[in-house]
Protein backbone atom coordinates (compact mmCIF):
# COMPACT_ATOMS: atom_id res chain seq x y z
CA UNK A 1 0.00 0.00 0.00
CA UNK A 2 1.26 3.69 -0.69
CA UNK A 3 1.66 6.26 1.72
CA UNK A 4 0.99 9.64 1.47
CA UNK A 5 2.61 11.97 3.93
CA UNK A 6 0.14 14.94 3.35
CA UNK A 7 -0.27 18.28 4.63
CA UNK A 8 -3.98 19.28 3.70
CA UNK A 9 -3.53 23.06 2.65
CA UNK A 10 -0.62 22.23 0.52
CA UNK A 11 -1.39 22.62 -2.84
CA UNK A 12 2.18 20.51 -3.86
CA UNK A 13 -0.01 17.66 -1.55
CA UNK A 14 -3.25 18.38 -3.43
CA UNK A 15 -1.46 17.82 -6.68
CA UNK A 16 -1.01 14.07 -5.48
CA UNK A 17 -3.84 13.44 -4.37
CA UNK A 18 -5.76 14.65 -7.57
CA UNK A 19 -3.63 11.83 -9.50
CA UNK A 20 -4.59 8.81 -7.24
CA UNK A 21 -8.08 9.51 -7.45
CA UNK A 22 -8.40 10.01 -10.41
CA UNK A 23 -6.52 6.88 -11.30
CA UNK A 24 -8.58 4.78 -8.13
CA UNK A 25 -5.37 3.69 -6.85
CA UNK A 26 -5.82 3.51 -2.94
CA UNK A 27 -3.08 4.97 -0.14
CA UNK A 28 -2.90 5.93 3.43
CA UNK A 29 -2.37 9.57 4.41
CA UNK A 30 0.24 10.54 7.26
CA UNK A 31 -0.42 14.17 7.99
CA UNK A 32 2.65 16.35 8.50
CA UNK A 33 2.26 18.88 10.96
CA UNK A 34 4.88 21.20 9.44
CA UNK A 35 4.39 23.99 11.25
CA UNK A 36 5.52 22.14 14.18
CA UNK A 37 8.44 21.22 12.42
CA UNK A 38 7.34 17.45 11.72
CA UNK A 39 9.30 17.85 8.38
CA UNK A 40 12.43 18.50 10.11
CA UNK A 41 12.95 15.54 11.88
CA UNK A 42 15.31 12.84 11.13
CA UNK A 43 13.09 10.62 10.75
CA UNK A 44 10.92 12.65 7.72
CA UNK A 45 14.24 14.13 6.14
CA UNK A 46 15.55 10.60 5.99
CA UNK A 47 12.16 10.52 3.20
CA UNK A 48 12.95 13.53 1.83
CA UNK A 49 16.80 15.18 2.73
CA UNK A 50 14.40 18.55 1.68
CA UNK A 51 11.76 18.44 4.98
CA UNK A 52 8.97 19.07 2.71
CA UNK A 53 5.50 17.75 1.90
CA UNK A 54 4.37 16.00 -0.60
CA UNK A 55 6.42 12.69 -0.05
CA UNK A 56 5.04 9.38 -1.50
CA UNK A 57 6.43 6.20 0.00
CA UNK A 58 6.36 3.23 -2.28
CA UNK A 59 7.67 -0.22 -2.41
CA UNK A 60 10.89 -1.39 -0.86
CA UNK A 61 10.67 1.49 1.70
CA UNK A 62 11.52 4.01 -1.28
CA UNK A 63 10.01 7.55 -1.29
CA UNK A 64 9.49 9.41 -3.57
CA UNK A 65 9.35 13.95 -3.09
CA UNK A 66 8.60 16.81 -5.28
CA UNK A 67 5.01 16.66 -6.21
CA UNK A 68 6.29 16.87 -10.15
CA UNK A 69 8.25 13.45 -9.62
CA UNK A 70 5.43 11.82 -7.79
CA UNK A 71 2.80 13.33 -10.42
CA UNK A 72 5.69 11.61 -13.29
CA UNK A 73 5.92 8.56 -11.30
CA UNK A 74 2.33 7.48 -10.63
CA UNK A 75 1.04 8.92 -14.12
CA UNK A 76 3.73 6.41 -16.16
CA UNK A 77 1.64 4.28 -18.15
CA UNK A 78 -1.09 6.19 -18.31
CA UNK A 79 -3.05 8.89 -20.53
CA UNK A 80 -1.95 11.48 -17.77
CA UNK A 81 1.84 11.17 -19.05
CA UNK A 82 1.76 11.06 -22.79
CA UNK A 83 4.18 7.98 -24.23
CA UNK A 84 5.44 9.65 -27.22
CA UNK A 85 8.72 11.46 -26.39
CA UNK A 86 8.15 14.53 -27.72
CA UNK A 87 4.62 14.79 -26.24
CA UNK A 88 6.25 13.89 -22.88
CA UNK A 89 8.63 16.04 -23.41
CA UNK A 90 5.76 18.76 -23.63
CA UNK A 91 4.22 17.61 -20.60
CA UNK A 92 7.82 18.12 -18.94
CA UNK A 93 8.18 21.57 -20.09
CA UNK A 94 5.14 22.85 -17.72
CA UNK A 95 6.04 20.89 -15.06
CA UNK A 96 9.54 22.58 -15.05
CA UNK A 97 7.41 25.75 -15.87
CA UNK A 98 5.04 24.98 -12.85
CA UNK A 99 8.12 24.26 -10.11
CA UNK A 100 10.31 28.07 -11.48
CA UNK A 101 7.76 30.23 -12.37
CA UNK A 102 4.33 29.32 -10.60
CA UNK A 103 5.05 27.49 -7.18
CA UNK A 104 7.86 29.20 -5.97
CA UNK A 105 5.84 32.60 -7.05
CA UNK A 106 1.95 32.28 -6.72
CA UNK A 107 2.38 29.44 -4.29
CA UNK A 108 4.60 31.81 -1.62
CA UNK A 109 2.57 35.01 -2.48
CA UNK A 110 -0.50 33.34 -1.81
CA UNK A 111 0.70 31.74 1.51
CA UNK A 112 1.70 34.89 2.54
CA UNK A 113 -0.76 36.62 2.10
CA UNK A 114 -3.11 33.84 3.58
CA UNK A 115 -0.90 33.78 6.95
CA UNK A 116 -0.20 36.98 7.28
CA UNK A 117 3.26 36.60 6.36
CA UNK A 118 3.48 39.50 3.71
CA UNK A 119 4.69 42.67 6.01
CA UNK A 120 7.61 40.13 7.20
CA UNK A 121 8.53 39.29 3.42
CA UNK A 122 7.57 42.18 2.18
CA UNK A 123 11.60 43.07 0.09
CA UNK A 124 10.46 40.29 -1.98
CA UNK A 125 6.91 40.87 -2.58
CA UNK A 126 7.12 43.45 -5.71
CA UNK A 127 9.70 40.99 -7.00
CA UNK A 128 7.22 38.21 -6.81
CA UNK A 129 3.83 40.07 -8.28
CA UNK A 130 5.83 40.41 -11.16
CA UNK A 131 6.87 37.55 -11.77
CA UNK A 132 3.64 35.78 -11.05
CA UNK A 133 1.94 38.08 -13.79
CA UNK A 134 4.71 37.27 -16.37
CA UNK A 135 4.30 33.32 -15.41
CA UNK A 136 0.10 33.92 -16.11
CA UNK A 137 0.47 35.89 -19.24
CA UNK A 138 2.95 32.86 -20.34
CA UNK A 139 0.60 30.70 -19.33
CA UNK A 140 -2.11 32.87 -22.00
CA UNK A 141 -0.20 32.43 -24.60
CA UNK A 142 0.50 29.27 -24.31
CA UNK A 143 -3.33 28.00 -23.85
CA UNK A 144 -4.12 30.33 -26.98
CA UNK A 145 -4.73 27.58 -29.29
CA UNK A 146 -5.34 24.43 -26.77
CA UNK A 147 -7.71 23.17 -24.28
CA UNK A 148 -5.30 21.76 -22.37
CA UNK A 149 -1.45 22.60 -21.54
CA UNK A 150 -0.55 19.37 -23.96
CA UNK A 151 -3.24 18.64 -26.31
CA UNK A 152 -6.71 17.50 -25.89
CA UNK A 153 -7.06 16.04 -23.11
CA UNK A 154 -6.15 16.20 -18.99
CA UNK A 155 -2.28 15.36 -18.13
CA UNK A 156 -0.20 15.80 -14.92
CA UNK A 157 1.15 18.69 -16.55
CA UNK A 158 -2.31 20.77 -15.94
CA UNK A 159 -3.30 19.21 -13.05
CA UNK A 160 0.43 20.51 -11.50
CA UNK A 161 0.13 24.04 -13.03
CA UNK A 162 -3.50 24.87 -11.88
CA UNK A 163 -2.57 23.37 -7.72
CA UNK A 164 -1.62 26.74 -7.03
CA UNK A 165 -2.37 28.73 -10.87
CA UNK A 166 -6.60 28.68 -10.17
CA UNK A 167 -5.84 30.01 -6.65
CA UNK A 168 -4.14 33.11 -7.87
CA UNK A 169 -6.84 35.30 -7.39
CA UNK A 170 -5.60 34.65 -3.11
CA UNK A 171 -2.51 36.65 -3.79
CA UNK A 172 -4.37 39.55 -5.51
CA UNK A 173 -3.88 38.72 -8.98
CA UNK A 174 -6.96 39.44 -11.26
CA UNK A 175 -7.86 36.13 -13.38
CA UNK A 176 -10.88 37.91 -15.50
CA UNK A 177 -7.10 39.75 -17.43
CA UNK A 178 -6.37 36.02 -18.29
CA UNK A 179 -9.64 34.23 -20.91
CA UNK A 180 -7.57 31.71 -22.14
CA UNK A 181 -6.23 30.98 -18.44
CA UNK A 182 -9.88 32.03 -16.83
CA UNK A 183 -11.59 28.90 -19.71
CA UNK A 184 -8.50 26.05 -19.06
CA UNK A 185 -9.45 26.69 -15.22
CA UNK A 186 -13.21 25.73 -15.81
CA UNK A 187 -12.04 22.82 -18.51
CA UNK A 188 -9.63 21.30 -15.39
CA UNK A 189 -11.82 21.68 -12.88
CA UNK A 190 -14.83 20.35 -14.68
CA UNK A 191 -12.63 17.40 -15.76
CA UNK A 192 -11.25 16.71 -12.40
CA UNK A 193 -14.41 17.02 -10.45
CA UNK A 194 -15.64 18.22 -6.95
CA UNK A 195 -13.96 15.74 -4.97
CA UNK A 196 -10.50 17.12 -4.69
CA UNK A 197 -11.18 20.82 -2.05
CA UNK A 198 -8.70 23.03 -1.67
CA UNK A 199 -7.84 23.33 2.56
CA UNK A 200 -7.90 26.75 3.98
CA UNK A 201 -4.71 27.17 6.10
CA UNK A 202 -7.07 28.15 8.70
CA UNK A 203 -7.77 24.65 10.11
CA UNK A 204 -4.38 24.38 10.90
CA UNK A 205 -3.54 26.21 14.44
CA UNK A 206 -0.35 26.20 14.19
CA UNK A 207 -0.03 28.00 10.39
CA UNK A 208 -0.78 31.42 11.70
CA UNK A 209 -3.43 31.28 8.56
N1 LIG B 1 9.05 21.76 -4.84
C1 LIG B 1 8.39 21.04 -3.80
C2 LIG B 1 7.89 22.01 -2.75
C3 LIG B 1 7.33 21.32 -1.54
C4 LIG B 1 6.95 22.30 -0.45
O1 LIG B 1 7.37 23.47 -0.45
N2 LIG B 1 6.15 21.83 0.50
C5 LIG B 1 5.74 22.67 1.60
C6 LIG B 1 4.23 22.61 1.76
S1 LIG B 1 3.42 23.28 0.33
C7 LIG B 1 6.36 22.14 2.88
O2 LIG B 1 6.26 20.96 3.18
N3 LIG B 1 7.04 22.99 3.63
C8 LIG B 1 7.59 22.59 4.90
C9 LIG B 1 8.92 23.16 5.15
O3 LIG B 1 9.51 23.72 4.21
O4 LIG B 1 9.36 23.03 6.29
C10 LIG B 1 7.24 20.22 -4.40
O5 LIG B 1 6.76 20.57 -5.49
O6 LIG B 1 6.84 19.20 -3.81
Amino acid sequence: MLTLYDYLPSQNAWKVRVLLGLLGIAYETRIVSIFEGESRTEAFLKLNPAGAVPVLAVENGAAIAESNAILACVAEGTPYLPADRLTRAKAMQWLFFEQYYVEPVIGSLRFWSLTGRLERNQAMVAGKREAGARALGALERGLQDTPFLVGGSLTIADIAVYAYGHRAEDCGFSLADYPAVSAWIDRVSGTIGSGYPVHPYSIDPHSGG
